[in-house]
């Protein structure tokens, strides 16, 4: 996935296949934190996959760096009505991360260095649909939006797209994280304009 031509499929899509309901395109990258911004220097971060019977999986920086690193080109959509295209990451699938893992969860807590937390079904990380981020528009991802390293699942409002990403915890029952306990939608589809409990 390293050729690409940035813009090119954004200019070849009218905007109506590509804007999601009740959202407007911004050029913008706006920052949304529900608190303070974490530093996790790269000396330190870890990323963990612990399974629903609580076996631990862990890589350290330069582990996820060793993996297949993958460019990507994508739009994201904010619940609160921002979309943005052609946003460029690099980062791991997390394909990569799940070859070793043994599972027979479906659901899935990601948990964020700071504490915060979003819940989602395993088969929206897998199969090429979600990555963990550590760049972004060429160059290493800013504190701001997640750095050193955050979860990317565009095809989710980006509430599911944690920002400083820690570790996901692997979970038979789905368990709602940070905002799909105060009135989230629990899936948050933006095409099906699932912003909130009961869309
Ligand atoms: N750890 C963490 N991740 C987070 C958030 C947060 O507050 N903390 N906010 C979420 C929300 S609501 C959005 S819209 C996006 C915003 O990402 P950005 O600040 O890079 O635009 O991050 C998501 N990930
Ligand atoms: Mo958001």
């Amino acid at each position: 996935m390293s050729s690409f031509t940035p813009g090119f499929r954004g200019r070849a899509r009218p905007l109506a296949d590509r804007l999601p309901p009740g959202q407007y395109p911004t050029e913008q990258f706006p920052v949304l934190s529900a608190g303070p911004t974490p530093r996790v220097p790269t000396e330190t971060w870890a990323f963990t996959v612990t399974t629903e019977d609580g076996r631990t999986h862990r890589w350290t920086w330069d582990e996820m760096m060793a993996l297949p690193q993958q460019d990507t080109v994508t739009d994201i959509h904010c619940v609160t009505r921002w979309s943005k295209f052609d946003t460029e990451w690099r980062g791991v699938s997390l394909d990569a991360f799940f070859e070793d893992v043994e599972t027979a969860a479906e659901y899935v807590v990601v948990h964020s260095y700071g504490g915060y937390s979003t819940n989602l079904p395993l088969e929206d990380l897998l199969d090429g649909k979600a990555w963990i981020a550590h760049a972004y528009d060429g160059y290493p991802l800013s504190p701001e939006h997640g750095g050193p390293a955050r979860l990317l699942v565009p095809h989710l409002y980006l509430w599911k797209s944690a920002k400083w990403v820690s570790g996901l915890q692997l979970t038979l029952k789905d368990e709602p994280g940070f905002w799909e306990s105060v009135g989230y939608h629990n899936y948050g589809d933006p095409w099906r304009e699932q912003r909130n409990w009961g869309d």
